[in-house]
């Protein structure tokens, strides 16, 4: 119906209507313009899921002016930019974060309701866009927002995987992995960009044409395509862009004359294997097989966004490029190990392509690259066999030996021979590769270099014959392992790529993403670097977008801090949470408080009755432990102190149990890696006690437990305002920072926690009072494991009687022994409860009945749940964007006049 179509434009401008954005009207008209021009469903019908479609066509119109408006204005003035590259983006839904931050969200919901439609319900329709696992990925998301809002130039690049992170169904077996088909009805919020496209090479052979320069002629080559997705700042103009690579073949190489011929698969066999790469997140890596796609993947990042990075340089260098101007224009941060590659194929292009000279190619990547760290977990720091890497990037491998050999050498002249060849082995880039022989002579050379003479110098703990000693039993063994190898009893290890080390090697800064993590990543992890290259270490805690995780996710709560610190500047400026102390003891605050986290809590409960088919009470607790299941993260601890709870509340009569116990729901959400088989069974366990549990009508609303599948972004958004209580329980030293925990926090949730991740500097900005704080601590970790290998360990009674209750079949007849098994035992692989459960125990039930204790003052919990918010201002992305940009990336706001 045309005469639903906005007046025309008076002014030239596009052919779309144009309506003054915060006219509600004007923008009703535009919803239907693209419910009727740009129709994915019947246009005779207007239901949610048009309505959300058309609603997305009309904001994606506003974001993209901007997005090319911010692109211009960028090029004019072409100040240094930071490049965030990362394997995972979890960016989640899309419409109420692009709206709140064009600050249209109430114009919109005026506009979908005068076409009889409600703004929640149709931003539900949306799919979350899940390429992303967990933490790191998520992180990435809430860093592209802060950057869009404070007006960084900034870039984010990654892959446009077809499927997202598995969907998560849960049945009587437990969790079955489904695929994520996110782009099944389309993205409105893409722009497919086949004006911008690289070319990727694989595998091949390489050729020495002069002065260090090679030629490398692939094997297999493949194209990547940019898909934009206009990142909008909050109060801003600027909209940046996360690039997202997807992969394909040039038409020429689809064969058809085997097509003709009949021959359907092997005409399109080049194009599969090219559209293979972006299929899936994380494809399975245990074959060479497996490690290739990974490796093609990781590689397809890394050299279309080093070729889309050196062609804007160019571009905007105007006639005269200088390579050593590289370093002032573009900063790279690599988001954990999976784009390391970026190092050699930065050097690869400057060296072979562009005719650098290798020095310095080197010195202008080493000023360029910087590494952050998020996981302490040794199998998380990637190893790729050697010769995997090289049939597939031959070149990148000769570069990586390269800077190997480089390192190695420069270690002779800083380490003293002593601590030599044991810190060469630890920190060079290859494992298991003999030392050059040049090494050797290197290091007798440097026996007589001053930095050596003043290292010996220095007293030794141990006495100069145990030295002798140790030297001498080192010696004898590696000479049993060579003649072991030599005579084939054993078979020579693989060599390995050390990714991490390379990152460390060649980044000019690393940082780990809380203070106890840094440390750790300092005295620990990468502690052999830190001795020689101390600078190069930082902290960055980690942060999250106080507009997704707070305004848009809880504008009931957002109202009532907005009303009572008198404006809504603290979406921006979140130090000014803290004015919310001044008002902790006026009842109406409090009140008010209390009305709107119950206001969450009662869409929850209809969410979980949807989703699960349980029914909870709202006046309940609503006790939370949302995360990737992991042994380290302990919601074995978790649901074991369930089972206890019920044990003891069975033995109780009704009078004593209400009189200790307060009414819980524990709500579970996370989901387990496809091959991780203890994380399933975990799974298996909570569901299994749901059912129990939740059917027993002696304890009723006293104790539910939820298990809420296919947990994601929006399953977040829709938990976190709701939850009085969350837990963050990790064996301390295991969880770098975790994230989830300041969510929490920024709603007014209370946390039980270890010391260990950001979780220690929470407790410390919202007050130890505030925090529900139990078990060992970094420090005391290793004796403890200590003593349960000497057999010094005796669990708590109420421990085996938890344990005895899964064994006994009170929960069904699944096979929970292998679980069991993990806790168990002195010593042994996957055993010996290496993450102490059976240790913390005790202290984790005793901390509960102190919970229960403080959840009975009402009042007081409000308060507690108030100072939470207050405390919470150091953990916006917003502090950590302005410390990398400041301390590590050297790049400075530009917002778009
Ligand atoms: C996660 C860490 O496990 C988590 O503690 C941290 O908060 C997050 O990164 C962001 O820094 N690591 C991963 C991963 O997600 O895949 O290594």
């Amino acid at each position: 119906d045309d005469s639903k179509l906005p007046p025309k434009n008076k002014k030239k401008g596009p052919p779309l209507p144009n309506p003054a954005l915060n006219d509600p009207d004007g923008l009703a008209s535009l919803i239907k313009y693209h419910a009727k021009y740009s129709p994915s469903f019947n246009p005779a019908k207007f239901d949610p899921k048009q309505a959300y479609f058309a609603t997305a066509q009309s904001v994606r119109d506003s974001l993209i002016h901007r997005w090319n408006k911010t692109y211009k204005h960028f090029r004019t003035t072409n100040a240094k930019a930071v490049h965030y590259l990362s394997m995972e983006f979890l960016q989640g839904r899309a419409m109420t974060n692009a709206i709140g931050n064009l600050e249209l969200t109430n114009e919109y919901a005026q506009a979908l309701s005068k076409l009889g439609h409600d703004l929640e319900n149709v931003a539900e329709q949306e799919p979350d866009a899940a390429l992303g696992n967990g933490g790191l990925g998520r992180l990435a998301s809430c860093f592209l927002d802060s950057l869009a809002t404070l007006n960084y130039p900034a870039w984010g690049y990654g892959l446009r995987y077809k499927y997202g992170l598995f969907h998560q169904e849960i049945d009587k077996d437990g969790q079955h992995e489904v695929v994520e088909n996110w782009l099944e009805m389309g993205y409105p919020w893409e722009i497919p960009r086949h004006d911008i496209c690289y070319p990727i090479k694989f595998f091949g052979k390489t050729f020495e044409t002069y002065a260090g320069k090679k030629e490398w002629i692939a094997g297999e080559d493949i194209e990547a395509v940019a898909y934009d997705v206009p990142i909008p700042g909050y109060k801003t103009k600027n909209t940046i862009c996360l690039r997202l690579w997807s992969t394909k073949v040039s038409p020429k190489n689809f064969d058809l004359e085997a097509f003709n011929a009949g021959e359907y698969d092997k005409a399109a066999s080049l194009r599969n294997k090219a559209m293979r790469i972006c299929h899936v997140l994380y494809p399975g890596d245990a074959s060479t097989e497996g490690k290739l796609l990974r490796l093609k993947q990781q590689y397809t990042l890394c050299s279309a966004s080093i070729q889309d990075m050196i062609a804007r340089f160019k571009e905007w260098s105007g006639t005269k490029v200088n390579w050593n101007d590289f370093p002032s224009k573009v900063a790279i941060q690599m988001n954990d190990t999976h784009p390391t590659l970026c190092i050699p194929e930065l050097m690869r292009i400057l060296i072979d392509v562009e005719g650098v000279p290798c020095e310095t190619a080197w010195d202008i990547t080493c000023k360029t690259v910087a590494y952050t760290n998020h996981t302490v977990l040794p199998e998380a720091l990637e190893k790729w066999p050697l010769p995997i890497l090289k049939k597939l990037l031959p070149r990148h491998v000769e570069i990586i030996e390269k800077i190997d050999e480089r390192f190695v050498k420069s270690l002779a002249k800083k380490l003293s021979s002593d601590e030599l060849e044991q810190k060469v082995r630890n920190m060079r880039i290859l494992e298991n590769v003999e030392l050059p022989e040049s090494f050797k002579k290197e290091k007798l050379d440097s026996s007589q270099s001053p930095t050596k003479i003043a290292k010996t110098d220095v007293k030794l703990p141990r006495g100069k014959e145990n030295m002798a000693d140790l030297k001498a039993k080192n010696k004898e063994r590696d000479e049993a392992r060579k003649a072991a190898i030599d005579q084939g009893r054993v078979p020579k290890p693989e060599v390995l790529v050390r990714m991490a080390n390379l990152s460390v090697i060649v980044g000019h800064k690393v940082n780990g993403v809380a203070a106890i993590h840094s440390e750790i990543v300092k005295k620990d992890v990468f502690k052999d670097f830190y001795q020689i290259w101390p600078e190069k270490f930082q902290n960055k805690t980690n942060g999250v977008t106080p507009r997704r995780w707070m305004a848009y996710c809880n504008p009931e709560l957002s109202a009532v801090i907005t009303k009572w610190l008198g404006s809504q500047d603290w979406v921006l400026h979140t130090e000014l949470l803290a004015g919310l102390r001044k008002h902790v003891t006026n009842k109406d605050f409090l009140k008010e408080w209390r009305l709107a986290k119950k206001a969450r809590k009662e869409k929850l409960a209809k969410f979980i009755k949807e989703r699960t088919g349980y029914v909870v009470n709202s006046d309940s607790m609503f006790d939370v432990q949302i995360k990737r299941i992991h042994e380290y993260k302990r919601q074995l601890m978790n649901i074991m102190g369930v089972i206890y709870r019920y044990k003891k509340m069975k033995e109780m009569d009704p009078k004593e149990r209400a009189a200790k116990y307060v009414p819980r729901v524990c709500i579970f959400g996370g989901k387990a890696f496809a091959t991780y088989l203890n994380a399933k069974r975990i799974v298996k366990l909570i569901t299994d006690v749901a059912a129990v549990v939740n059917k027993d009508p002696e304890i009723g609303d006293l104790l539910k437990v939820i298990f809420v599948p296919d947990y994601n972004v929006s399953v977040a958004e829709m938990l976190i305002p709701a939850s009085d209580l969350s837990q963050h329980i990790s064996t301390a030293g295991f969880e770098a920072s975790g994230t989830s925990n300041m969510k929490f926090v920024m709603n007014g949730c209370v946390l039980i926690g270890t010391l260990d991740g950001a979780n220690v500097e929470i407790r410390s900005d919202v007050g130890e009072e505030n925090f529900f704080l139990f078990g060992a601590t970094v420090d005391q970790i290793k004796a403890i494991r200590a003593e349960r290998s000497a057999g010094k360990f005796t669990p708590w009674k109420g421990f085996e009687e938890a344990k005895e209750f899964i064994r006994s079949g009170a929960l069904g007849d699944y096979d929970y022994a292998p679980l069991l098994e993990s806790l168990e035992g002195d010593e042994g692989f996957g055993k010996a409860d290496y993450f102490l459960v059976g240790k913390d125990f005790p202290a984790y039930v005793e901390c509960h009945e102190k919970v229960d204790k403080a959840y009975r003052d009402q009042e007081k919990w409000t308060k507690m749940s108030i100072l939470n918010v207050a405390g919470s201002s150091k953990f916006s992305s917003d502090r950590t964007i302005h410390e990398y940009a400041k301390e590590i990336w050297g790049v400075r706001p530009s917002p778009v006049p």
